[in-house]
Formats: C-alpha cells, structure tokens, sequence
C-alpha cells in the first residue's frame, strides 16, 4: 500500500513537471494612489515550447480577483473586454502593455506599495483539460522599465 502510494504521489509529481511553461519577461505592476481598488499588471510572454498553450485565467493571493483584460478602442471609447481564452501557438509571443492585455487586478487585500514584488499566477489549461500554474512575481513600479 505504501509503495503504491509512493508511486501515485511520483506519477503526479512527473505529470505536474512535464508541463513547459512559455517564458516571461518584462513583468511589472503599475503602481497607483492607496484608494484605487483596481491595478493592472503587464508582461512579455513568449512561447518557445513546441506546442500550442492556453492561457485561461490568473489569480493572486494579493487581490480578490484577477482576470486577463484586453482593452480595446471603438470610435475613440476605450473599453475591457474579459480574454477567457488566450492560445500561444509554437514560437508565438504575447505582450501584455497599458492600452492592450493587461492583468486586471481588483479588491486589494492591502496597499501594494512601490518596489514591493506582488506575487500573481496564470493559470493554463493544456489539451487534455487539465490545469497549470505558473507562479510569478511582479514588481510594483511607476513605468515599465525600458
Ligand atoms: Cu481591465
């Protein structure tokens, strides 16, 4: 019983590790006045891995919610739109910036403050329907650093 126990907890060790995440760069978090209770946070991600990914969601243990916006301009009104599904095919890039993508973060649980790292995590879903999070650490800065 025991060993086969040890063999499930491997197993799904093994499946957890198999999962290639697309690199990031250029994470940051704008940073805003103490009363603004939603923030956004932008990155580079670049999928080098040769199959397709699926970003569904994100998440942050600093925020009550998290979704991935992309605003988008319409006769000069600027307006979100929720992306529930955003796929990175073999060798595709995706740029996250203030205008486009961002990572909407809503109810801060407390004041983010300049130069602090804020924790936040994307979540993709590969074929066969199963979930991965990738853990990541955004600085909070006033630009994004060129
Ligand atoms: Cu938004």
């Amino acid at each position: 019983m025991k060993i086969i126990l040890s063999l499930m907890i491997l197993l799904m060790a093994l499946t957890v590790d198999a999962y290639e995440f697309p690199e990031t760069d250029g994470k940051w978090l704008r940073a805003a006045p103490p009363n603004v209770k939603m923030m956004a946070a932008y990155l580079d991600i670049e999928n080098n891995d040769d199959t397709e990914k699926t970003l569904v969601g994100a998440f942050s243990p600093a925020f009550g919610m998290a979704e991935i916006h992309r605003s988008i301009e319409e006769n000069g009104v600027y307006r979100m739109e929720e992306q529930k599904q955003l796929t990175l095919k073999a060798g595709d890039k995706l740029q996250f910036k203030p205008g486009g993508l961002h990572i909407m973060l809503m109810m801060p649980k407390e004041t983010i403050q300049l130069g602090e790292d804020v924790r936040i995590c994307l979540i993709y879903q590969d074929s066969a329907g199963e979930k991965h999070v990738q853990h990541l650490d955004f600085p909070v800065k006033e630009a994004a650093a060129n």
